[in-house]
C-alpha cells in the first residue's frame, strides 16, 4: 500500500475550499453532504459541531509523517467538527484524548488509519471509507449513476477490492486489472460480474467509466474522450492529454476519505463497514 508522504499531503490544509469548490463542480456538492451521501446519512441528522474530534500522531514503524495529523484535523474541521491534534503521541496521545472528551479519536500507523467513537464504540476504517467514497463520487459524476454499467477497476489492492464490492452491489459491471494478475483472477472468481483484465491499456482505452486505485500513471492517450474517473491512488495518476479528455477528474490524496470515515464513525449509517471485513478479505487475498 503507498504510505503517504511530508511532500504529498503538504497541500491539504491550503487546498480545503478548492476541494470543495471542485466537488460542487463535479458532483454537485459539498464535502459534508457528499460523505453522508457516501455513507447513507443526511447531513441534517448529525449536529457535526457537537463533535470533538482528536487526532493522535503515532510513532511506530516508519513513524510520523510531518503534517500528516494536521491535514486531518484540517479535512474533518471543514466538515463542521471542532478537530485538534493531540501534543503527545501514541498511548500518552490517546489518553490526553480520552482525558479532553473527544467523542472520534482518529490515529493510523502503517498498516490501519481509523477513527474510533468513545461514546458509541462506532468504529471506521480508512481503506473501506476512501473506497466508499470514489465509488460514491464516481456514481454521482456519472449521469444516471452506475447500475448496469460497465466500470474498470484499476488496482486491485485494499482499496480496489472494497471498490470492486461495492461497484458489485451498486448493480454496475466490473473490470478488474492489476500488475499481479493473479489478485484480479481471485475477485473474479469471487464475485459474479467481476472480469479480471490482463491487457491493462486496451481495457483503459474501452472503458469510459474507471476506478484508479493504483500508484501507477495512466498515459493521457489511453483515456476515452468523455470518460469519467474517480482516482484515489496516489501519487496523481494523470498529464495533460489525460485531463483534456476525461469529462471529470475526481482525485484528492486524503480529504474525501477522512470525510467518510468522520462521517461513518459517528455511527448513523445502516451500512456494514466493518473493519473486520477488511483485515479479512486483506488475508484472504494476500
Ligand atoms: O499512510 C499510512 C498507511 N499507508 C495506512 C493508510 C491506510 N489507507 N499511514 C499514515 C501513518 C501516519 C503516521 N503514523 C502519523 O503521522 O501519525
Amino acid at each position: 500500500m503507498t504510505r503517504l508522504t511530508a511532500k504529498i499531503i503538504e497541500n491539504v490544509p491550503s487546498g480545503i475550499a478548492h476541494l470543495n469548490e471542485e466537488l460542487e463542480k463535479k458532483i454537485k456538492m459539498d464535502m459534508r453532504n457528499f460523505a453522508c451521501r457516501s455513507i447513507g446519512v443526511n447531513a441534517g441528522d448529525i449536529d457535526f459541531g457537537s463533535y470533538s474530534v482528536a487526532i493522535v500522531p503515532v510513532t511506530s514503524g516508519e513513524g510520523i509523517i510531518g503534517g500528516f495529523s494536521r491535514s486531518v484535523a484540517v479535512a474533518v474541521g471543514a466538515l463542521g467538527m471542532r478537530s485538534f491534534v493531540t501534543e503527545a503521541c501514541d498511548v500518552t496521545g490517546i489518553s490526553e484524548a480520552f482525558s479532553s472528551s473527544a467523542d472520534i479519536i482518529f490515529m493510523a500507523d502503517d498498516e490501519r488509519f481509523i477513527a474510533l467513537n468513545t461514546k458509541t464504540r462506532s468504529f471506521s476504517d480508512n481503506i473501506w471509507s476512501t473506497a466508499r467514497g470514489y465509488v460514491t463520487a464516481l456514481g454521482l459524476a456519472e449521469e444516471g449513476g452506475l447500475e448496469g454499467k460497465r466500470v474498470l477497476v484499476i488496482g486491485a489492492g485494499r482499496v480496489g477490492r472494497e471498490a470492486v464490492k461495492m461497484l458489485r452491489n451498486e448493480g454496475a459491471l466490473v473490470e478488474v486489472t492489476d500488475i499481479i494478475p493473479e489478485r484480479a483472477r481471485m475477485l473474479e472468481s469471487r464475485f459474479e460480474g467481476v472480469r479480471a483484465i490482463s491487457e491493462v491499456d486496451e481495457a483503459i482505452r474501452s472503458n469510459r467509466l474507471i476506478l484508479n486505485a493504483s500508484p501507477g500513471t495512466i498515459p493521457g492517450d489511453l483515456i476515452s474522450q468523455d470518460a469519467v474517473i474517480s482516482s484515489p491512488g496516489v501519487p496523481y495518476a494523470f498529464d495533460e492529454e489525460g485531463e483534456r479528455r476525461a469529462k471529470v477528474i475526481i482525485h484528492d490524496v486524503l480529504s474525501l476519505g477522512v470525510a467518510v470515515m468522520a462521517v461513518a464513525s459517528v455511527g448513523l449509517s445502516l451500512f456494514d463497514f466493518s473493519a473486520a471485513d477488511v483485515v479479512a478479505d486483506r488475508t484472504a487475498i494476500q
